[in-house]
């Protein structure tokens, strides 16, 4: 297995939009397992390839509690359930250090396939909810700073690119 570098906000490569999974061969799967392990690595619940510069439409999430329960998610779809939206505090892996509020549908299902191809759904609740519409978002080339005001996101950019010439 391998650790994965996690791109950076402004990085533009963050804004490529991902190309759907067609092949669930053993590169497939090699790929989701160094997702998962860069994922426990940087102590997220959630990880896009885009955040890690591979452009297909692939997703990885833990909510669980010891760390041990890793969902694969290829090309996810969802679709908004009736219900109301829900306001929660948003990180990022690609904005280290920054969170800030988010609103976004509460009630949703999620469509997608497992690393073997296969099609299952899910109603998430909760974190899970907010992480996958998170995700979703990064196969997209969009990111929880494109929520918030224009002042803000500035703010975290330029002190984000502060620190990438200036690394610790
Ligand atoms: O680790 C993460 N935590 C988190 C908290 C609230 C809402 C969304 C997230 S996702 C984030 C990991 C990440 O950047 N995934 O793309
Ligand atoms: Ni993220």
């Amino acid at each position: 297995m391998a650790l994965l570098k996690i791109l950076e906000f402004p990085d533009p490569r963050l804004r490529t939009i991902a190309k759907p999974v067609t092949d669930f061969d053993a590169q497939l799967s090699r790929l989701i397992d160094d997702m998962i392990e860069t994922l426990y690595e940087a102590d997220g619940v959630g990880l896009a390839a885009t955040q890690v510069d591979v452009h297909k439409r692939l997703v990885v999430i833990d909510t669980s509690e010891d760390r041990n329960d890793p969902l694969v998610f290829a090309n996810p779809e969802i679709t908004v359930l009736d219900g109301g939206m829900h306001e929660g505090r948003e990180g990022c892996l690609s904005v280290p250090g920054f969170y800030e509020p988010v609103i976004r549908p509460e009630h949703i299902l999620v469509r997608a396939q497992d690393r073997r191809g296969k099609a299952f759904e899910l109603r998430p609740e909760g974190l899970l909810a907010v992480c996958i519409q998170h995700e979703l978002d990064h196969l997209n080339g969009k990111l929880f700073v494109d929520y918030i005001s224009v002042l803000k996101r500035q703010r975290i950019r330029s002190k984000l690119e502060k620190q990438h010439r200036q690394p610790a």
